[in-house]
């Protein structure tokens, strides 16, 4: 087994999750594809990367990530900062001839994207971006289901991401509610998981036909310290601009022929990590709900008619990455399990010389809907959606 050495730059939210990943990854899916190792880490002061790499058991750390691109030994670079450093950071380490795991949405447009897929297509790297989502068992069963034709041919995808962190206006803040670092708002931080998971589970969108809303223009500036999402921290003081949308949504069409909904917001009173689809098809329907995510909802038209309607399977040990999680069904998916299972299969990909997706094709085609989605809500009009050249 090959140690990898991980350059990790951003300690957040998303350095936390990952640096679990790297330690736990080989705990469950042993033999381990590779070794990773937490060689260094990056942040944006040399108090906070010090502080980070003993937090999160890294052997030394930095305050200018190109310290890890130019560093010979480093084999994966692992992009955890803000949205507008990614193509920079991306674009640097590819140059550099290093496999990447960069965190959605790849970068805050198309334009941004094509350039870092323009930088690793012609290469043997590895690259991939973590809509980390579709990895949760029950979403990748869900997958399986509809390869094997358990629904028949899809119709209907209704897919939505609701949280409500910021439906507090004296929420503060967060770097995500600024255009210049985050791209977007609803849609590129939360919207992008849904269009990964449509992509993924019902095939590629060729329309939009969308409307987004800002209702929440100002915000109490953060001073100081880690950037802090809503409603962990009610601030007073002068305010910023939010120029981001708060709420998206739009009408998709299919390639496939199948038409669907998604839509997106941080203000739904209630509602926390409220990721969900429900996909009809000809011989069935799914039905998932991120905050149980240990279940999928399934009916089959076949059903016999005095008992037909939707059960419950509990994911476990038959179903996808079942046998190296917990050993019986409804012990309890979390969020960190799903990123453990993206670091399997990102290493397994550099282990066995192989692609893995979501890549960057796959974030770049999800900022090109991106794009059509902002174009249809400032057009008023169905946008078709352009396809990526390989
Ligand atoms: P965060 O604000 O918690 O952490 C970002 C970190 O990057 C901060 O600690 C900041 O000091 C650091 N940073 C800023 N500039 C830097 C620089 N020049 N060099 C090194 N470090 C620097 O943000 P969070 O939530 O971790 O988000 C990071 C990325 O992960 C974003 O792209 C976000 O969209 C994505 N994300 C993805 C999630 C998922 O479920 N896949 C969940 C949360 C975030
Ligand atoms: C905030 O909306 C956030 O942290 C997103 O940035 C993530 O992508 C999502 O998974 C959880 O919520």
């Amino acid at each position: 087994m090959r140690n990898l050495n991980v350059g990790l730059i951003g300690g957040g939210f998303m350095g936390k999750a990952h640096s679990l990943a790297y330690a736990a990854m080989p705990m469950f899916f042993w033999p381990a594809p590779a070794q990773p190792v937490r060689k260094t880490i990056a942040e944006a002061t040399p108090e906070l990367a010090d502080e980070a790499a003993r937090r999160f058991g890294f052997e030394q750390s930095t305050s200018d990530w190109r310290t890890i691109i130019d560093d010979p030994e480093i084999d994966v670079v692992d992009i955890a900062t803000p949205n507008h450093l990614h193509a920079e950071i991306a674009i640097a380490a590819a140059q550099a001839g290093k496999h990447i795991i960069c965190e959605k949405p790849l970068a805050r447009t198309g334009e941004e994207s094509k350039a870092m897929y323009d930088a690793v297509k012609n290469t043997d790297l590895v690259h991939m971006v973590a809509f980390n989502y579709r990895r949760t068992p029950a979403v990748a069963l869900a997958k399986k289901y509809i390869d094997e034709g358990a629904i028949g041919r899809i119709t209907n995808f209704r897919g939505t991401y609701l949280q409500d962190w910021s439906a507090d206006p004296s929420s503060p803040l967060s770097w995500r509610f600024q255009k210049s670092i985050a791209g977007s708002g609803a849609l590129g931080d939360i919207g992008t998981h849904v269009i990964d998971m449509a992509r993924y589970l019902v095939g590629e969108v060729s329309a939009v036909n969308a409307v987004m809303s800002t209702f929440i223009t100002e915000r109490p500036l953060q001073s100081g310290g880690a950037d802090s999402l809503g409603a962990a921290r009610e601030i007073e003081g002068p305010k910023g601009t939010v120029d981001v949308d708060d709420e998206v949504m739009t009408l998709v069409r299919f390639d496939n022929g199948a038409v669907g909904s998604i839509e997106a917001t941080r203000n739904a009173h209630g509602r926390n990590n409220f990721l969900t689809f429900e996909i009809h098809g000809t011989e069935g329907s799914i039905v998932f709900n991120y905050e149980r995510r240990d279940e999928l909802q399934v009916c089959f038209a076949s059903d016999l008619a005095d008992r037909k309607g939707f059960r419950t399977v509990y994911t476990g040990p038959a179903h996808p990455y079942g046998e190296s999680l917990w050993p019986i069904p409804a012990l309890g998916i979390g969020y960190g399990e799903t990123k453990i299972i993206e670091a399997f299969d990102f290493f397994s990909a550099i282990a066995n010389g192989e692609s893995v997706s979501p890549n960057f094709a796959d974030g770049y085609q999800v900022a090109l809907i991106d794009d059509a989605i902002i174009d249809s809500a400032q057009s008023d009009t169905w946008v078709k959606v352009p396809r990526i050249e390989n």
